[in-house]
């Protein structure tokens, strides 16, 4: 860990603040400061009833729980623990009696553009039914179901389903490889996969299943017993017999009735997969209550939702921001929401603009990586600029994954939000549920570039490394002084590294977001500076750089050694540059060139395309200290292309720095 350099405040100078309008404030349900400075000093004066009041008011418990904060095993907090309560139940039947039950829920668009409709009643018998079919097949109250799915009303229903007969489900995003597929089965224990034949994306059809069946294939899933098979296409797959079934086979027949098991509000919902420091990626073990808790109340509070609304969030719900954001907040909010199959550059880069004005989409919800390659996308091509499309519907703009550079923060602004709609820059992370800082659309003045101020009950702070508070304007560590209900639970299976992780001992109790921040004098508003461990964040997925790493070195027959490092990148934020040293002599020309590409091919196969490094450069060494660690400063300086100006006294081999300079 090492804290950022306080240099980073020169370039961050944004003066530019736009105020919320008052017909915005007016019409909001946290309207204007005033009104978030009570919630937090409400949360400040008695945490405890603050989340008390919070979690009665927005969710319905089957046993009311009596007991709020449990910190006797801290850092293993537990929130609501004596209550029980079903997730699905929450974002399904409780909308049935009240105007919600016909309302549409999910209007599905087809990477062809054919749309679908459901509304929550559907939603509620489709559910219902597939839950029965998990658990005619056996599936369990605590099994651990792998979704391995396209984004498809069937990948929602197959969460929900999971969520109500109290299995704990893990998807994985479809853009990961056999082999990482895989890891995830064995680490979770998984008693089934629920996966699709075959994706469409930007009008190509990608397999699913076999891959499946390839990590199955590759030894240690015993665990599993079914695998389900939604028929995307009308391609044909492999099915193993007595394992395999077609979803619409399976679910014929079952009841559109189920009810929902009832779980303790600490019963894990789902396990989610992602990057640490180490080559092995922590599974993120969420609550039913607290999770659901933050979803629902951050869709009313971040996105101030109201009934009329359409919202749409981009993300895929193999990522947090779809599971909090796409499979449950806007059902637990009875929102009508969007869900998208395709890619925003299919069949043309106006997709998504094209998108808002045809389902009158009023809240949008994007990556900044989405954003810069379609502004250039837009620069490049008059024919798919936004100004070619109708988007008066929209009256909120967000911004999740990674930070927003205000040139892009203004772009968006200008010629998608026509200078009228709020952004809302939500920091959070797959740990933390839900938004943790982010500006409220009726109440907090936006600062380009800036996630603002915390929402109300988190305490966010920036601290040294002995986790004293440091002055606004100087930089730090990104810390959350209290537990929060919808924060992560523990690792699966890795309690240890859970503790060592988020509550490291130096930093007196308080959970580590692994990222560096900095507040702005005036203001007290935060910016994230980006991470301080080993993690990059490329395209808005976070990727280890240890992982890829451990990839490179798998390819046992030719690679001796390798080292990743991240270099900022104009469209993907960073990308991901490999120093490797070769089991043979270090190849030139296009010897080398042939080799970088087998060897991004390789870690495309060992975890998925998101991770090939953009720039391979080969060398006879790498730069190491006397005692032989790896000296990333330097290399991150020649990924940068910079002249070392460092320190370079205790290298053992300093000559190597310029052969790796030289581009291969
Ligand atoms: C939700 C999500 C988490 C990491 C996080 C940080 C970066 C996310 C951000 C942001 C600056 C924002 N990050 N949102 N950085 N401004 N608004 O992305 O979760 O995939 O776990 O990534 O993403 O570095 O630590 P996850």
């Amino acid at each position: 860990m090492s804290t950022p350099s306080s240099s980073i405040e020169s370039v961050l100078v944004e003066n530019r603040v736009f105020e919320p309008s008052a017909a915005t404030v007016a019409s909001a349900r946290i309207s204007g400061m005033p009104a978030y400075e009570a919630l937090c000093a409400e949360a400040a004066k008695d945490p405890q009833a603050f989340w008390a009041r919070l979690a009665r008011e927005n969710l319905g418990w089957h046993k009311p729980f009596t007991q709020v904060l449990d910190d006797s095993q801290k850092p293993f907090y537990k929130w609501f623990a004596d209550g029980q309560i079903n997730a699905s139940w929450n974002c399904l039947d409780r909308h049935i009696g009240t105007p919600v039950e016909n309302k549409t829920a999910i209007v599905f668009e087809a990477d062809d553009g054919a749309v679908t409709r459901v509304t929550y009643k559907e939603l509620l018998a489709r559910v219902s039914q597939f839950a029965n079919t998990l658990k005619a097949m056996g599936v369990q109250q605590g099994d651990r179901v792998v979704i391995y799915m396209p984004m498809t009303i069937e990948g929602v229903v197959a969460m929900q389903a999971c969520a109500r007969i109290g299995a704990t489900h893990s998807v994985v995003f479809g853009g990961f490889s056999a082999k990482a597929l895989q890891e995830r089965i064995q680490d979770a224990g998984a008693v089934a996969v629920i996966t699709a034949n075959y994706q469409m994306r930007g009008g190509k059809e990608l397999p699913l299943k076999a891959i499946v069946d390839e990590g199955i294939a590759m030894g240690g899933c015993e665990s599993i017993k079914k695998v389900i098979v939604f028929q995307r296409t009308p391609t044909a797959c492999n099915m193993v017999a007595g394992r395999d079934v077609l979803w619409h086979e399976a679910i014929a027949g079952q009841s559109t009735e189920c009810a929902p098991t009832f779980v303790g509000a600490e019963h894990p919902l789902f396990v989610l997969y992602t990057s640490g420091s180490t080559g092995k990626p922590k599974g993120v073990q969420h609550s039913t209550g607290g999770y659901l808790l933050w979803a629902r109340l951050t869709m009313l509070w971040t996105f101030d939702l109201k009934p009329e609304d359409v919202f749409w969030c981009t993300a895929d719900i193999g990522w947090i921001t779809g599971h909090t954001y796409v499979a449950y907040g806007p059902l637990a909010a009875g929102a009508t929401q969007v869900v998208f199959e395709g890619v925003p550059t299919y069949p043309n880069a106006g997709r998504f603009w094209q998108m808002i004005e045809k389902h009158k989409v009023t809240i949008f919800y994007t990556a900044p990586t989405a954003i810069r390659s379609l502004i250039k996308a837009a620069e490049g091509d008059e024919k798919v600029h936004p100004k070619n499309w109708n988007l008066d519907s929209l009256r909120l703009l967000g911004s999740v994954g990674e930070p927003i550079n205000p040139e892009a923060w203004m772009w968006y602004h200008r010629h998608v939000g026509h200078e009228r709609c709020p952004i809302v820059d939500t920091f959070w992370q797959t740990e933390t549920g839900g938004h943790m800082i982010t500006p409220l659309p009726g109440a907090t003045p936006l600062v380009p570039g800036s996630c603002t101020l915390p929402l109300p009950g988190i305490e966010a702070a920036i601290v040294d490394e002995q986790g004293n508070d440091v002055p606004n304007g100087s930089g730090g560590i990104l810390v959350v002084k209290k537990p929060w209900p919808s924060m992560i639970r523990t690792i699966w299976g890795d309690p240890e590294r859970f503790k060592k992780s988020y509550f490291p001992e130096e930093l007196k109790g308080y959970y580590l977001a692994g990222d560096g921040a900095v507040r702005s004098a005036d203001r007290g508003y935060f910016r994230i500076t980006g991470r301080i461990d080993d993690v990059l964040n490329v395209s808005g997925h976070r990727m280890g750089t240890m992982e890829i790493e451990s990839a490179l070195v798998a390819k046992t027959d030719l690679v001796a050694e390798a080292a990743v490092v991240g270099r900022p990148d104009d469209l993907t934020g960073e990308a991901i540059v490999a120093f490797v040293v070769l089991k043979r002599a270090r190849p030139t020309g296009d010897e080398a060139k042939a080799l970088a590409k087998e060897l991004r091919d390789w870690v495309g196969k060992e975890i998925g395309p998101i991770a090939k490094p953009k720039d391979i450069r080969f060398g006879d060494n790498l730069p190491k200290t006397r005692s032989g660690k790896i000296m990333r400063r330097l290399l991150r300086a020649i990924a940068k292309g910079e002249a070392i100006t460092q320190d370079v006294s205790t290298l053992e081999n300093p000559a190597i720095l310029e052969q790796l300079a030289q581009n291969n």
